[in-house]
């Protein structure tokens, strides 16, 4: 009995050793359970009904080190089908767990439940989540924060202290009402009502005061940020009085650190930078607004602000009021020097090698659009009786209904998708010149460009002059590319390639397409499935403004797709 017993103690303890050892070496799981629920927010002096995780505003912090699976329970007791995308998670093989509705995965619906299950592979640093649904990402994100595996650090002298900072923006409306009465007018959806940091818009709003998210520091520490661009239409510039920043990562890679008094940064990005608390002890406006690239098009030109706050400073003044922080000085809506400036100076570490040879050698139009009205009605009201509509190669987007991509190519399902999205734009034309008005109205389609497993591929993003030139920030999902030039113009297939950086270019998943100009990106096409490509403005994503990636299987199991997780959602 004795002995049994002793034998089992001895095994149970061999068994929980050995668990342990491949615990370390696979990483750990992490179980969540996300309940997307309405819930009554209060901003700007009014309370909204929005949908939250858990009632969570901005959602739950996932934290995680690099080797580590999420196994996230979604269940919807909303009112609106929802999808969930982790933003820069590559989902090697797994395209299953990637979340954009009608691309990957059927929504979720309401009363419904699906577990995303993934793995991060060699990737840390600062990254997110957010629903992939209509506007409900919205109200609807976190971040999603991968350390190094343990006993590993940064590349960087490690902060006494982190913080994530989430920008967003806020509407006195439920986001998706805002949508639907676009979708019906056709017009632009109406602006925002406020910018917020941490979900608060900060003290600069009416009725805000209170609740203005405060950042404590220590006087001579060095924290770090890991601001996050959660905003659904706006490009912001952000700044902290008297304080310069030291950018060190974005998009979850390391880059060559540089200082800098402003960042800005698109929807979809995220920027690490660290920030030591130099200056006498007192408290700072930490400040966001709008860089809107786009001319005569309205923006919301609000400020939201955070306090950067020493602990050492007298938070009162002498007559018992807080001390009233400096505004950091921001550059102009319009100043896209400054914002193409700040883009130009990311530098990669790159660990990966740039592809030099490249097989696919693509160029893609990023357009608006209009579509014209043969008389004025309730249904045409975008600027002289047209409906707004954008694309990419004259081709708009159209999301399947019935099911979604990835499900319609496993199934075979026949008439969901074509793989003929053209690799050149079908008209070649003067792109940022006065382009032609019979020219802005494209084609509707669900067209996939199909690559080679293992591919090299080299993409122009080439934005236009139809309607006006704007800064697009294009993500692309399951993958992250290297940047290896920008230009202003047209893009010179003869001369540009000549000034691309090819020796430490960065690497993001979400870049601009500068007003006006080109940018050049590269990748290997090593992960197999059904990608998007689009605008991260929600506003241009509901026109059209995206495209989608067939990457083929390679040989073998671990070149290709996995199978479909149990309880896929059915449309
Ligand atoms: C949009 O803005 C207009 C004008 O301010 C307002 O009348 C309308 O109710 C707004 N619509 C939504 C959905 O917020
Ligand atoms: C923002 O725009 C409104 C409307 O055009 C204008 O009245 C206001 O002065 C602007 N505010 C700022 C801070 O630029
Ligand atoms: C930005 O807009 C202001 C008007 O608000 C204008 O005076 C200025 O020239 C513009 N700057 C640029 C660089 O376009
Ligand atoms: C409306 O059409 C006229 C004439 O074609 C053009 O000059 C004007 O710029 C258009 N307005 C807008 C807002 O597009
Ligand atoms: C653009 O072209 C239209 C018609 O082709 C012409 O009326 C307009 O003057 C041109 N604008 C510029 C700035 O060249
Ligand atoms: C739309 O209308 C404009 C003038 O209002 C015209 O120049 C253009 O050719 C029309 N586009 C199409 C596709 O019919
Ligand atoms: C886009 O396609 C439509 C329909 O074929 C055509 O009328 C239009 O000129 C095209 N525009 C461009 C920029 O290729
Ligand atoms: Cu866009």
């Amino acid at each position: 009995m004795e002995l049994h017993s002793t034998h089992c103690s001895l095994f149970l303890r061999l068994f929980l050793m050995l668990a342990f050892t491949a615990c370390l070496a696979n990483g750990e799981i992490h179980h969540h359970q996300f309940v997307i629920q309405p819930t009554a927010v209060n901003r700007l002096c009014q309370t909204q009904q929005v949908m939250t995780v858990n009632g969570q505003f901005p959602g739950p912090t996932l934290q995680v080190h690099n080797g580590d699976t999420l196994v996230i329970k979604v269940t919807n007791a909303g009112k609106y089908d929802i999808s969930l995308h982790w933003h820069g998670v590559r989902q090697m093989r797994n395209p299953w767990a990637d979340g954009p509705e009608y691309v990957t995965q059927c929504p979720i619906k309401p009363g419904g439940t699906y577990t995303y299950r993934f793995t991060i592979e060699n990737q840390e640093g600062t990254l997110w989540w957010h629903a992939h649904s209509k506007w409900l990402r919205a109200t609807v994100y976190g971040a999603l924060i991968i350390y190094p595996k343990p006993g590993s650090s940064y590349p960087f002298l490690k902060p006494t202290r982190e913080f994530p900072l989430l920008l967003g923006e806020w509407w006195n409306r439920d986001p998706m009402q805002v949508l639907r009465q676009a979708m019906i007018t056709g017009a632009a959806p109406n602006i925002s009502d406020a910018y917020t940091i941490n979900a608060q818009p900060g003290d600069l709003y009416a009725c805000s005061n209170k609740d203005t998210t405060i950042f404590p520091v220590e006087a001579g520490e060095t924290i770090l940020l890991r601001i996050i661009n959660a905003a659904l239409n706006q490009q912001l510039f952000f700044a902290i009085a008297n304080h310069q920043m030291t950018v060190v990562e974005a998009d979850a890679v390391y880059t060559k650190p540089f200082t800098t008094n402003v960042v800005m940064i698109g929807p979809g990005q995220t920027t690490n930078v660290l920030v030591t608390a130099n200056q006498p002890p007192s408290r700072y406006y930490m400040a966001a607004t709008a860089y809107a690239s786009a001319p005569g098009v309205a923006f919301d030109n609000t400020t939201t602000t955070a306090i950067l706050e020493y602990k050492a400073a007298a938070c009162k003044s002498k007559n018992g009021s807080p001390i009233r922080p400096i505004l950091p000085q921001l550059p102009a809506w319009n100043d896209t020097n400054t914002a193409n400036a700040f883009t130009a100076q990311f530098r990669g570490l790159s660990k990966g090698k740039v592809p030099l040879e490249i097989h696919e050698n693509l160029f893609f139009t990023i357009n608006l659009g209009q579509i014209n009205c043969s008389r004025p009605s309730f249904r045409c009201q975008g600027p002289n009786n047209t409906r707004f509509t954008a694309s990419m190669n004259n081709v708009s987007f159209v999301f399947p209904k019935g099911t979604s991509i990835l499900q319609a190519l496993y199934q075979n399902t026949p008439g969901v998708f074509t793989t003929d999205f053209p690799p050149v734009p079908p008209l070649q034309f003067d792109y940022t010149g006065n382009v032609s008005r019979g020219l802005w109205t494209p084609l509707r389609g669900t067209k996939l460009y199909k690559l080679k497993f293992g591919s090299h591929v080299q993409i122009v993003l080439q934005n236009t002059n139809i309607f006006t030139v704007e800064d697009h920030p294009m993500h692309l999902h399951g993958y992250h590319f290297f940047v290896v030039g920008t230009g202003k113009g047209n893009f010179d297939p003869t001369r540009d390639p000549a000034n691309f950086n090819l020796v430490d270019p960065p690497v993001r998943n979400t870049i601009g397409t500068t007003p006006g100009g080109w940018v050049a990106i590269r990748f290997v096409a090593d992960n197999p499935g059904v990608w998007l490509m689009h605008c991260h403005l929600d506003v241009h994503i509901g026109w059209g403004l995206a495209m989608a990636f067939l990457v083929e299987n390679g040989v073998g199991k671990l070149n290709s797709i996995e199978a479909p997780p149990p309880q896929l959602p059915q449309c």
